[in-house]
């Protein structure tokens, strides 16, 4: 049996839950009824993601009938995605009265005492040990003759750690997607890659207040009989920051089926496309002098986390790109998005007008457009060929001139689409400031900071974050601290192409997998061994972007999405397999002869691909020249 641990089993926080949830149906294939996922019950997303259902294996129904009957609440059943698995989620509330009993248990065996206003830290107190209890009932129903897998994911690792203190029969998995102080050492701003070897981890963690966080993700790591991570720079910084070097990494993957439309996904970027377009024409209403056939869509996106998502290398690169196409007077426009989860008081007044105006003004055309049409085809009929007054009437004309006055704006248009709680302190806004982009008309990049996730009832960018993706040209994410990092992988199974950095799992990922990134359209930003001025020198990526023509970008795309099959649990599945083996090679070798083949994970490595070159990077020059 595979029991897979986390707090975000059909519960959405961040990238664990893609992990869980992408994964499952290549899990459930691979393990069938013996695969389940332990989390617990947040009824925002249980009712509506979970189907209810008692347990059929005899053994999960007396496991827990017993937690019941001491009053814990136990919801089981099915998630309501692909694979289908089934799921047992702990109510945390209704174990409260135990939690007492239960951090007195965690000081008395393991030393680790939790301080009273650290409630985050208690509930997983509550999970841990909630996880201990089932597991530890259901081997005592299983007898021996079953091996057991206990699958943790991050948050602290209690549930593992009781486990081991109670000497339950589990062979168990840590893995880590960040880790907890490399997150606190990188949000404040220290040099953290260089110096990885010389943090006083126990110090840094007391000065942050987290040390009991701190200890109990070291304990979980050191009590795994399997310790693993997400990519190498992960690996990296848990061999130093929590002292054991993973013994297998666990690439991400996505669950291409759905997102996969074969030939179709060229199209799906033009729809998509236009979608942008509208916007863009009410976003920037009155002051509209873009050519759309020449203008680029680029975007980053993410948790804010300002500097460890790189947006301050992000706006900095598109300040210097929007120099470089002055210089050059470049006919292309780049449109650069931010699209930040950002604390706002909704939308402001000067976007939500100017999708208005814009609206309006198409809606009158095309009442004209109708309307002379017929007039059209009736003095065709009887034979005459209309001038243009017999076309055009005074009513037509000034209706169209009331639009037209009304899309006149003297302020230039708005950066944020949303009013900031805090406009002045806000991380982006102050470097925007600084950097002068204030979407002049003279300026060739123009910067849109999207304050809120994207959604389809939106009235401004009406799309949900997959079809916006698809519409943009080149996904942009500089990262500094990003363990795996989803969006630039999101971008290549789509068939866009994006910027990452070789301090982001994917990037690493990458660039050990394919000989020739670029050509791929996965341009990785060395951020590991060069200062930020020299990372910068990105913005060569980004200028050549502007240079490529219309059928290169075609191209690129096209070989983009070829990395899909590459990203896919199907194959990145076989990791999780490696890992589970390992785990019972290491507790009940005996085992192994008996269970299902296994295939090797093996290191494969894509040649460049054999179509004809997308861009210039191929023969690239040293500086680029002006076109
Ligand atoms: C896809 C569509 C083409 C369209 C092109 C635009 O390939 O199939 O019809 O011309 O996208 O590409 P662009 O890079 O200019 O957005
Ligand atoms: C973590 O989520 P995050 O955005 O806090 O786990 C993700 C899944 O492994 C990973 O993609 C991401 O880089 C980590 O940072």
């Amino acid at each position: 049996f595979t029991f897979e641990v986390a707090l975000e089993v059909a519960n959405k926080v961040g990238g664990i839950y893609t992990v869980l949830r992408s994964k499952a149906e290549s899990t459930v294939e691979e393990l069938g009824e013996d695969y389940c996922m332990v989390g617990i019950c947040n009824e925002r997303y249980v009712a509506m993601e979970v189907e209810k259902m008692e347990p059929v294996l005899p053994q999960m129904k007396r496991t827990v009938d017993l937690m019941r009957e001491q009053n814990i609440k136990v919801v089981t059943g099915r998630w309501l995605i692909e694979g289908y698995p089934k799921v047992v989620l702990f109510d945390l509330d209704s174990a409260w009265d135990k939690y007492n009993s239960w951090s007195w248990e965690l000081f008395d065996k393991t030393g680790i005492g939790i301080p009273d206003h650290d409630n985050e830290t208690k509930r997983c107190v509550l999970f841990g040990f909630l996880t201990a209890w089932f597991l530890g009932e259901f081997r005592a129903q299983c007898g021996k003759k079953s091996v057991i897998i206990g699958h943790f994911h991050e948050w602290l690792g209690v549930g593992l750690l009781m486990c081991r203190m109670r000497e339950i029969d589990i062979s168990t998995i840590f893995t880590t997607h960040a880790t907890l102080l490399g997150r606190y050492l990188c949000a404040a701003n220290v040099d953290f890659y260089n110096n990885l070897d010389k943090f006083k981890v126990d110090i840094e963690a007391g000065n942050r207040q987290i040390y009991h966080r701190y200890c109990m993700e070291r304990a979980a790591t050191h009590s795994a009989h399997v310790f693993t991570t997400v990519s190498d720079i992960t690996a990296l910084e848990a061999q130093h920051l929590l002292k054991r070097k993973p013994d297998l990494i666990l690439p991400n993957g996505l669950s291409i089926k759905n997102t996969q439309c074969m030939h179709e996904f060229q199209n799906l970027h033009a729809i998509a496309k236009e979608k942008i377009h509208n916007f863009v024409r009410g976003h920037f209403y009155g002051h509209f002098d873009l050519n759309l056939d020449k203008t680029l869509y680029m975007f980053i996106a993410g948790r804010y986390e300002y500097s460890n998502k790189g947006a301050d290398l992000y706006i900095e690169a598109m300040s210097r790109l929007n120099h470089r196409l002055k210089m050059i007077n470049s006919e292309v426009t780049v449109v650069a998005f931010l699209i930040f989860p950002a604390s706002t008081n909704n939308f402001n007044v000067e976007s939500l007008k100017g999708q208005a105006v814009v609206k309006q003004l198409k809606e009158t055309v095309d009442v004209i457009k109708d309307d002379i049409g017929h007039k059209l085809f009736d003095l065709c009929l009887r034979g005459k060929l209309p001038n243009e007054e017999q076309l055009l009437d005074r009513d037509h004309v000034i209706k169209l001139k009331r639009c037209m006055y009304a899309n006149q704006c003297s302020s230039l248009p708005p950066i944020v689409t949303h009013n900031m709680t805090d406009d002045a302190n806000d991380p982006i806004l102050k470097q925007i400031r600084e950097c002068n982009l204030f979407n002049a008309r003279s300026d060739r990049v123009k910067l849109i900071f999207h304050p809120e996730f994207l959604s389809q009832t939106s009235p401004l960018i009406s799309m949900d974050y997959d079809e916006f993706v698809r519409g943009c040209h080149l996904g942009v994410f500089p990262s500094y601290y990003e363990p795996w990092g989803y969006t630039p992988a999101e971008c290549a199974i789509k068939g866009i192409p994006s910027v990452t950095s070789n301090l982001s799992g994917f990037g690493c990922f990458m660039q050990s997998h394919l000989s020739d990134p670029e050509a791929y359209g996965i341009y990785i930003i060395d951020r590991r061994f060069k200062s930020i001025k020299s990372s910068l020198e990105y913005i060569y990526y980004l200028y050549h972007f502007c240079r490529m023509t219309r059928r290169e970008r075609i191209i690129q795309r096209n070989r983009t999405e070829r990395l899909s099959e590459f990203l896919d649990w199907s194959r990145l599945g076989m990791y999780y397999t490696n890992a589970r083996r390992l785990a019972i090679d290491r507790t009940h070798p005996e085992f192994l002869e008996t269970t299902r083949s296994f295939s090797p994970t093996g290191s494969v490595r894509l040649p460049r691909p054999y179509s004809a070159p997308s861009s210039p990077f191929g023969s690239r020059i040293a500086s680029p020249c002006p076109s």
